[in-house]
Formats: structure tokens, sequence, C-alpha cells
């Protein structure tokens, strides 16, 4: 008798119901007239004198704890059962929840800058043609100003394809000393593929003031490369183009991954590209009313996404706006 409910008692434990049929199966199966429960209330009277105690105190607390676990059925069925018939009531693992990697990188990328006395600024995603492309330096027939590249709104009204938009508009109102970082998403009209998306983060700075030279961005640039990859960290600086800025310049990094030795992710060349910067073009000065003959500055942006992919490994940009859980909760982290 002591096993038979013992063996009751076991497979009451371990029922889920996750449906109202699965409770009222429960109750047809264990608690009803000619259930199992009741039919070890029947042969009750078989039972030794002796034992007869010990055995009606577990055949109580096993109808009892059927009868709670019913009730609890009962309560939870409506609330607790999801339509896929998942038991929501079952504890979940604990995961603390992180933060977006590109939301980390951002922050230590604002974090780096600030120690060099960088202030945050932000502004309008949806930008008008004067400060996203004109005041910017953009020839009138310049190919981002064509709709292939560029999400246009109105006629001269479109979705930010840069942060610089907001420099701009700092500028227009603020008189040099001017040490800015400017976050934010940016928009391109491209297909998305896993090199390439529609919008990405960019963050960008800028320094004004009198005498800024060529050697302080460097300098600035080569601090922030080694505070992210690490102090073995080299850089290199090749001539570019932006209408923004005169001279230009990309900077690489020596490989994160093979440290020059040449792997897949620098294509054996021992460099990675992560960002694009130059001196401010006179002309840039000029139309936000900042005088090129006092004042000179240094700019320069890069995408969030490049710098998080190369100091995480990430190869698929498409993965980080899909919010696949497995993906985000690599990134737990304090900061
Ligand atoms: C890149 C390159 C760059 C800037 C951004 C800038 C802003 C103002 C004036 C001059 Cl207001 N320049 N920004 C300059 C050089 C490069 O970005 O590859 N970004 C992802």
């Amino acid at each position: 008798m002591k096993e038979r409910i013992e063996k009751i008692r076991h497979e009451v434990e371990e029922f889920t119901a996750k449906s109202k049929e699965h409770a009222e199966e429960f109750r047809l199966k264990y608690l009803s007239r000619k259930g199992k429960i009741s039919e070890l209330f029947d042969d009750f009277k078989n039972v030794s004198p002796e034992l007869k105690k010990e055995v009606g105190q577990l055949l109580n607390k096993l109808k009892v704890s059927a009868q709670e676990k019913l009730d609890r059925f009962k309560e939870s069925d409506e609330v607790n059962v999801g339509e896929s018939g998942a038991d929501l009531t079952v504890p979940v693992p604990e995961w603390k929840g992180s933060r977006h990697p590109l939301n980390l990188v951002r922050r230590q990328i604002l974090e780096i800058f600030g120690r060099l006395g960088f202030t945050v600024e932000e502004g309008p995603e949806i930008e008008d043609d004067w400060h996203n492309f004109s005041a910017l330096n953009f020839p009138e027939d310049h190919p981002a100003r064509d709709m292939q590249d560029t999400f246009f709104i109105g006629k001269e009204v479109a979705l930010r394809t840069h942060t610089s938009s907001v420099q701009v508009r700092i500028l227009e109102k603020t008189q040099p000393p001017v040490r800015i970082m400017m976050p934010g998403r940016v928009y391109r009209n491209e297909a998305i593929s896993a090199r390439a998306h529609c919008f990405f983060h960019q963050v960008e700075g800028l320094y004004v003031d009198k005498n800024v030279s060529f050697a302080d961005l460097k300098q600035t640039l080569l601090y922030f490369a080694q505070e992210m990859f690490g102090e073995e960290t080299k850089i290199r600086l090749r001539p570019s183009y932006f209408p923004f800025t005169e001279p230009s310049a990309e900077m690489d990094i020596s490989c994160t991954i093979c440290h020059g030795k040449g792997c897949n992710v620098c294509k054996y060349s021992g460099w990675v590209e992560i960002l694009g910067c130059g001196m401010v073009d006179p002309a840039v000065l000029q139309n936000c009313k900042i005088d090129p003959e006092v004042y000179s500055g240094f700019a320069f942006g890069m995408g969030i996404e490049r710098i998080t992919m190369l100091k995480y490994g990430v190869n698929d940009l498409r993965l980080f706006s899909e919010n696949d859980a497995r993906f985000l909760a690599q990134f737990e982290s304090e900061m």
C-alpha cells in the first residue's frame, strides 16, 4: 500500500497541465469517484490496524496535494498558458539581460573621447538639404544627393546620411573652441546584405579652435585606437577624399585578429580600415559663420557596426538588427 501511494504521489508531482483539457484529465485520473486516489481510499479498509495511522496520514497528504495542484491548474489555466500551449508558470533560467553590442561600443567610444574633453551632442534624423549637404560643401551634382543613395522624404528633406549635419547645427550656433562627439543612426538607400544595410550607426567627432593641426588629429586618433583595441595597436593614414574635409584621410589599424601576419579579416594585408577623417574644409567653416583665417579644425567619422565587428568578431551586419536573444546574450557587461 505504501509503495502504491508513493508511486501515485510521484505521478501527481510530475503531471503538468497545458490546457483546460489536461486539468480535467488530471481530475478524472486522480480525484474523481473512480480515480486512483479514491481507489486507494477504498482499499484503506484492508490496511492492518498497526499501519492505519501512518498510511492514513500519507493518503490524506496525497489527496490534499493533488487537490491543491488541481486548484492551481484551474487558477492559472487562462492566465498562464500561452497560445503555443507552453506552460508560462515554469521558472525561466536566470538571465540578467544585456546591453546591445552597438550600444556598448558607442558608450566605449564616447567614454574614450570624453577623457580628451569631447562632449556629446545629438540632433534630428530627418534633415534638410542645407544641413545634410550644402553646408558640408557637397556640390549640386554630387551622387549622394541622388535618390539612389539617399532616402528623400520631400524635395529638400531627407533621412540624414551622416551625423555631420548635427555638427553643422552646433557650429552655426557656437563660436570655437568646439570639441564635440555626435553619435546617431544614419540612413543610406542600399540593398541589405551581410556587409551593407539601409541604416547604420555612426559616431563623428569635431574639434575647432585656433591652431588645430593635422598632428593633433593624428595623435587624437592614435590615442583612441590604442584605448579601443589595445596599446600594441598601430595606425596608418592613407590620403582620401570627402567633400567636407581637406586634406582627407582614411585610417587603418594593424589587424586585431592576426596582428599583421595576414588573415581573412584584413585580406592578408595586416591592416583594416576603421574611420575617415581630415581637416575641416574652410568652406564648411565659412558656411557656419566661423572665420577660417582665425580658426581651423579636424573631424572624423566611424561606423559603430564596423568597430563592433572588429572588436567582437561579428561577421554579419544583419545580426545587429535581428535581435536574436542568443546573439545578444553574449554581450553581458557592466558598462
Ligand atoms: C566616414 C567618414 C567623416 C567627417 C566625417 C565632418 C564634419 C564636419 C566637417 C567636416 Cl561638420 N567633417 N565629418 C569628416 C571626415 C570623415 O566620416 O567614413 N564615416 C563613416
